[in-house]
């Protein structure tokens, strides 16, 4: 309930304002016209709340966290807002006596793609946690034009279509041209002598100016809003004839082209670098103006520079923004006028790094040459944070060359940024407890031997706001109902619904809203892929990004083999199963978008066999995005969480699909592992090789998939399946690579470099323990019922609690209104 909600005020707000925009009577207005007046009406409630929060923080002068990040994959923005302000049910009413559906205009917004996947959108997570607890947060970050692509499916294969999410404009953005700032590529640097103090000018370069724009992150029923600040460009100089009259067409031009280019589109690349000029020019482009801003604000206040870590933390979402160090360190030095070390020092207090994932092809390692052209002032502070680094390596490790060659930030023509961050950092995390081991005693060993101090654990969250109460109305209610709703901003409280696990009503009462919310996909999918799916299967779901690793492919190996299975004995005994899968591949990996088609030529064949009477079905739901994903985890009772052990991180659909009571089919990798500690081995499906055992074969040149080639028919039978045509009847070569990347010791890759066919048996296992569990219908619910009772540790809230308290040391703040 709002209190300060008033209906005729709303109506009236969203009348005139189709009035205004639109020069249109609301009973003319379109579906979209009423989303943006509603949208803007939302907004006229939560500004003063808005306003309020920053002169609450200014008046109470509080320590600030801003969270770097190329990053945040907010999805919607309008139904969110309206549950945080908790005016869902009055907005709900007010629109429905206007004659309009809630549910339809919400539908209307475009998702605000600004990240790939899991790294993008734990950020989103982590803002909205930092408003509910009443953080001093900014998320800063890009306003890129196209966010993630759109994809279409056609004829099988992915079509990437470019996201012009801005194109209706965006309600709830504020441009703040008032906090512009310069930011400045390439030229050179050159030293000028002030009485007899150097100074570095960087002189013949090209500038943009970032121009921020603010989006409201409103805190749950608490009147915070933080603030999600992006960055757009624009040239510096608008083109006109005053260059071009002295002689700078060239320069004009080229500024007025950098300004379009820099923010034009996100990177589609998940877990891997891309190594692209315009890339490093959108890293330095958000972190330059975002670490300006910083040092202004905290300069309008504050008199001693040096003590800038007391009032803020920037937290650097992986490598991507680890440039704030060395443009720290040149604000503080060049136009601060700190000495070295107390650059180094306050720097070093300030900056914190989190690391997402193993994936060597995730590292970011820039060439010299590049770097140094297009930030010669930046590379210069680089070179002598690696010249004192090395020296601190030589003292620990005296004449030991090793340790240099192996840790030095600058090696080999390259900058290695992951280093930096560690050796600049005061702290680095891991964001699951396997994962933090894995960089402590793997990857990042020599780092940790140096610097064990620094190294800590952050288990990734999630938000309950989003995934539960928005997404999943019908079991949020339920909840409720049952235990009360603290569970919305303490979702320990969750607990309670274990007293609820065996009980008869209980249980029927979460099946049928199950069954609710699979009908509710069901149309979905009907609407979406015209495929007709049985709402009484097992929905078995798979989505995140499409990778390898992520071992999509062993899921539709599987789904073959079922399928084999039932050819040869069409009565086999199995409950109807629906394997879903959503996933983008990144635009250039090509192995992954040919499994994206594999999965689709499976499924037309599958879909259209009557002689299996609808036992599979295989859906593949287009363009997956938080807003559709929203429905599926609602809608699921098995979540496939099945990454090779050790290459997850953590994922973070596995504790959304928790969450709305899925029982996880998956390997003891990244957070499954703490999630089968929270709920139990026997509330979920473990299966397959531990992460040492895959280090162990990694570290004795893998195996041989052939073996099992040669040893197991059923599996031979599914590879041959691959290249004798039988899902590709018109191109019997199509998954041939697919082939040769399980099998081929040929290629440069180590075979099955992924241990698909080594887990597969196990996998297989696991899947039939599902099919026997399900036939109890008492037992799943129960179990259902306890993942959701068992999922109070992975709120993002209590993941921010743990960063303020060993990183942050923030403060809460209370907005009275
Ligand atoms: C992802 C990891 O792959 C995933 O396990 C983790 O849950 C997520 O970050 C959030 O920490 N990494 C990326 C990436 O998205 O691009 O590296």
């Amino acid at each position: 309930m709002n209190k300060g909600f008033d209906k005729e005020t709303f109506k009236r707000s969203v009348v005139d304002n189709v009035k205004n925009m639109f020069r249109r009577t609301i009973d003319e207005a379109t579906p979209h016209q009423v989303f943006q007046a509603v949208a803007y009406a939302v907004k006229d409630v939560i500004i003063d709340e808005w306003i309020a929060t920053h002169k609450e923080y200014e008046k109470k002068d509080v320590k600030t966290v801003y969270y770097l990040s190329m990053e945040f994959l907010m999805g919607r923005a309008l139904g969110n807002n309206i549950i945080n302000i908790c005016a869902r049910d009055e907005i709900k009413e007010t629109l429905d006596e206007m004659g309009f559906d809630l549910d339809v205009i919400e539908d209307q917004e475009p998702d605000a793609a600004l990240g790939n996947g899991g790294l993008g959108r734990l950020a989103a997570c982590f803002l909205d946690s930092l408003a509910t607890l009443g953080y001093p947060a900014y998320g800063c970050g890009i306003r890129y034009r196209y966010g993630m692509f759109k994809q279409k499916i056609e004829n099988g294969y992915q079509v990437e279509v470019p996201d012009n999410w801005l194109k209706d404009g965006n309600p709830f953005e504020i441009r703040r041209p008032e906090y512009a700032a310069e930011v400045k590529f390439g030229g050179f640097v050159r030293i000028e002598n002030q009485g007899g103090v150097n100074h570095f000018v960087q002189d013949g370069y090209q500038s943009v100016r970032a121009v921020p724009y603010d989006l409201p992150v409103i805190g749950y029923g608490n009147n915070v809003v933080n603030t999600l600040r992006i960055w757009d460009a624009e040239p510096i100089n608008t083109f006109n004839l005053d260059s071009f009259d002295r002689g700078d067409y060239q320069k004009a031009v080229e500024q007025e082209n950098l300004a379009k280019t820099i923010v034009e589109v996100l990177y589609p690349n998940d877990n891997h670098y891309a190594g692209k000029e315009l890339r490093l020019k959108q890293q330095y482009f958000f972190i330059s103006a975002s670490v300006q801003r910083a040092v202004r604000k905290y300069k309008e206040k504050h008199d001693d520079i040096r003590k800038f870590y007391e009032k803020v933390v920037f937290q650097l979402n992986d490598t991507h923004p680890t440039v704030a160090i060395p443009e720290l360190m040149r604000i503080l030095l060049d136009e601060e006028g700190l000495t070295w070390d107390e650059a180094w020092e306050v720097t070093t207090k300030t900056c914190a790094y989190t690391n997402h994932t193993i994936m060597s092809e995730a590292l970011e390692k820039w060439p010299i040459e590049l770097f140094s052209r297009l930030l010669p002032r930046i590379y210069q502070i680089v070179e002598e944070i690696n010249r004192r680094f090395q020296n601190q390596i030589q003292t620990m490790y005296p004449g030991n060359q090793e340790k240099l060659r192996k840790m030095s930030i600058i090696y080999d023509g390259q900058v290695k940024m992951a280093y930096m961050a560690i050796a600049a950092s005061f702290s680095v995390n891991g964001v699951a407890r396997l994962h933090t081991e894995i960089l402590k005693h793997q990857e990042l060993k020599d780092f940790y031997e140096m610097m064990p101090e620094k190294f800590n654990n952050k288990t990734n969250g999630i938000t309950q706001r989003r995934f539960l109460l928005h997404g999943n109305p019908l079991l949020a209610d339920w909840v409720t109902s049952k235990i009360g709703d603290e569970w919305i901003t303490d979702l320990p409280h969750i607990k309670k619904l274990e007293l609820f696990a065996e009980d008869e009503k209980c249980q029927f009462e979460f099946m049928n809203i199950k069954y609710q919310n699979k009908l509710r996909l069901a149309r979905y999918i009907k609407e979406n892929n015209g495929i007709d799916v049985d709402p009484r299967s097992i929905f078995d779901v798979q989505v995140k990004r499409l990778h390898e690793y992520k071992r999509q492919l062993m899921n539709i190996l599987h789904v073959m083999y079922l399928y084999n299975q039932l050819k040869d004995n069409p009565d086999m005994d199995m409950i109807p199963r629906t394997f879903i899968f959503g996933a983008k591949a990144a635009a250039g990996y090509k192995r992954a978008k040919l499994t994206i088609k594999l999965i689709n030529s499976v499924a037309d064949v599958i879909n259209n066999d009557k002689s299996i009477n609808g036992k599979i079905k295989v859906v593949f739901i287009e363009d997956y995005r938080v807003s559709n994903a929203e429905l599926i985890f609602a809608a699921a009772d098995v979540s496939e969480q099945i990454s090779t052990a050790s290459k997850e991180a953590s994922g973070t659909s596995n504790m959304k699909f928790m969450l709305n009571g899925a029982l996880t089919l998956g390997t003891m990798d990244g957070a499954n592992v703490e999630i089968v500690e929270e709920v139990g081995a026997d509330n979920a499906f473990i299966f397959g090789m531990s992460s040492d055992e895959v280090i162990n074969y990694e570290n004795n040149g893998g195996y041989y998939p052939m073996d099992i080639f040669n040893n197991d028919q059923e599996i031979r039978r599914v590879l041959m399946q691959l290249i004798n045509g039988y899902y590709a009847p018109d191109n019997p070569e199509l998954f041939r690579d697919i082939y040769n990347s399980l099998l081929n010791t040929k290629s440069s890759d180590r075979a099955d470099t992924y241990f698909i066919l080594k887990d597969f048996r196990s996998y297989a296992e696991a899947h039939q323990r599902v099919d026997k569990a399900y036939r109890d219908q008492a037992w799943w619910a129960k179990a259902a019922i306890l993942n959701m009772a068992n999922c109070g540790k992975f709120t993002s809230d209590r993941t921010i609690e743990e960063y303020v308290k060993d990183i942050w040391h923030l403060k809460k703040v209370t907005v009275e209104m």
